[in-house]
Order: C-alpha cells, then sequence, then structure tokens
C-alpha cells in the first residue's frame, strides 16, 4: 500500500469510527457516570452491603460487589492497557460496537465489559425502600404485557427458563416497543450480538454467584425474593 493510499484507508477508518460511535449514541444508559471511562473503578454501593437482608444476604452481597464486580472491572482495564486506540470511547460504545474490536481481545471486552456494566446497572436497579410501581408505570407495562400481573409472569418465567448463567432484562427497543431479552453469560442488550438490542430498564442477575450461597439451586425463590428489591422509580426513569 503506498502512502496515498494507505492515508485515505486510515482517513475512511476514522470517519467509519466516528459515524458508528454517534449511532450508538441512542443506546446510552443516562447515568453512564457511574459506569466511568477507563481506566474504570469499581463504584461504591448506593447503599451498605447488609440493606437487602433478608432478600439477598450480606456476604453474597460483598462476594459479588468486592469479588466478582471488581474482577471484571480489573480484567477490563487489563484489556483495554493493550488497546489504546480504543480507551477513549464510552464503555457503552464498546459494547454495542464489540464487533470493532480486534479478535485478540473482543472476548474479553465482551466478557468483563459487559460484567462491568452489568453490575453497575444492577446495583441501582436494586433497592432496600421496597417500593411498589407507580400505577402509570404498571399502566405502561400493562399496555404491552396484558396486565401487570402477566408481566411480572412473563418475566420471572423467562428468568427461570435462562439456561445456565446470564441475565433476563426488559428492553425498551429503538422502535418504542417493550421486551424481555435473556442473554447469556455477561452479555447484555448493548451489544450487537443481543438477540434483541436496545436500552436495558430492567435487568436481573440470574448468575448462581447472585444467589447460592442463600437460596442453593432454588432461583424460583431467589428471584420472587429480588422481585420486592426492584427500584421501580429507577425503571421508570429509565423508560423516560
Ligand atoms: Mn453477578
Amino acid at each position: 500500500m503506498d502512502r496515498r493510499t494507505f492515508l485515505a484507508t486510515l482517513g475512511a477508518l476514522a470517519l467509519n469510527g466516528i459515524s458508528w460511535a454517534r449511532r450508538q449514541r441512542k443506546y446510552e444508559w443516562t447515568d453512564s457516570s457511574l459506569v466511568g471511562g477507563y481506566p474504570y473503578k469499581l463504584p461504591d454501593l448506593p447503599y451498605p452491603y447488609e440493606a437487602l437482608e433478608p432478600s439477598i444476604d450480606s456476604q453474597t452481597m460483598k462476594v459479588h460487589h468486592q469479588g466478582h464486580h471488581q474482577t471484571y472491572v480489573n480484567t477490563l482495564n487489563k484489556a483495554l492497557s493493550e488497546l489504546p486506540a480504543f480507551q477513549e470511547l464510552s464503555l457503552e460504545e464498546l459494547l454495542s460496537g464489540l464487533d470493532k474490536i480486534p479478535t485478540s481481545h473482543r472476548t474479553l471486552v465482551r466478557n468483563h465489559g459487559g460484567g462491568h456494566w452489568n453490575h453497575t446497572f444492577w446495583w441501582q436497579i436494586l433497592s432496600p425502600n421496597r417500593r411498589e410501581p407507580s400505577l402509570a408505570l404498571q399502566k405502561r407495562l400493562a399496555s404491552t404485557f396484558g396486565s401487570w400481573d402477566n408481566f411480572r409472569s412473563q418475566f420471572l418465567e423467562a428468568a427461570m427458563k435462562l439456561f445456565g448463567s446470564g441475565w433476563t432484562w426488559l428492553v425498551l427497543t429503538p422502535e418504542g416497543r417493550l421486551k424481555i431479552v435473556l442473554t447469556p453469560n455477561q452479555d447484555n442488550p448493548l451489544m450487537p450480538f443481543a438477540e434483541e438490542r436496545g436500552k436495558p430498564l430492567l435487568g436481573i442477575d440470574v448468575w448462581e454467584h447472585a444467589y447460592y450461597l442463600k437460596y442453593q439451586n432454588r432461583r424460583a425463590e431467589y428471584l420472587s425474593a429480588v422481585w420486592s428489591l426492584i427500584n421501580w422509580e429507577r425503571v421508570e426513569a429509565l423508560l423516560g
């Protein structure tokens, strides 16, 4: 490749990169400040480890936050330390453009970038306040799922059906529809591999590490306990 062709190619790549990053903006989570930027840091929990007792025990919260989440942050930072061209992008941009990341590092960013994003979302979507969803939110979901109770049972059934480790999400698609979406491992609906992409409004961690110490194999019990902890005000704010 001569110098002129090289520069033209470089220019096209840069332009593609910019328009690609702009296209992804619609997927941006409203609170990306909590996720931070490179180098990423473990965010504080918005409540003490014991605040969600007895539904989620403090030992599980501590291991989940200081153990699992910290490891996602550390491994993501290590992967990005070897990808200087990607360090300026937001985590949402990295995840929605995973197919642009060199294959040597793609799986690391997918698993650990996903892990950091998902867990930052997770701590915020739980609350010790145990408030009922507003009537407006119940109505909005009933218009898609038939009734609030249908939404609850469809969501929890989907979470029960998820095989292995992953997440169950309520997503607002770019067309403005509400969908229940399952993703394996630390994937999420921002990623190009998701069966349905969109903005996550609610997500439940269905990895065994989220409940095994207290519930062992009783996933249904964990799910019904965690349902009472959902921060519906936050779901409503994300829905906008
Ligand atoms: Mn987890």
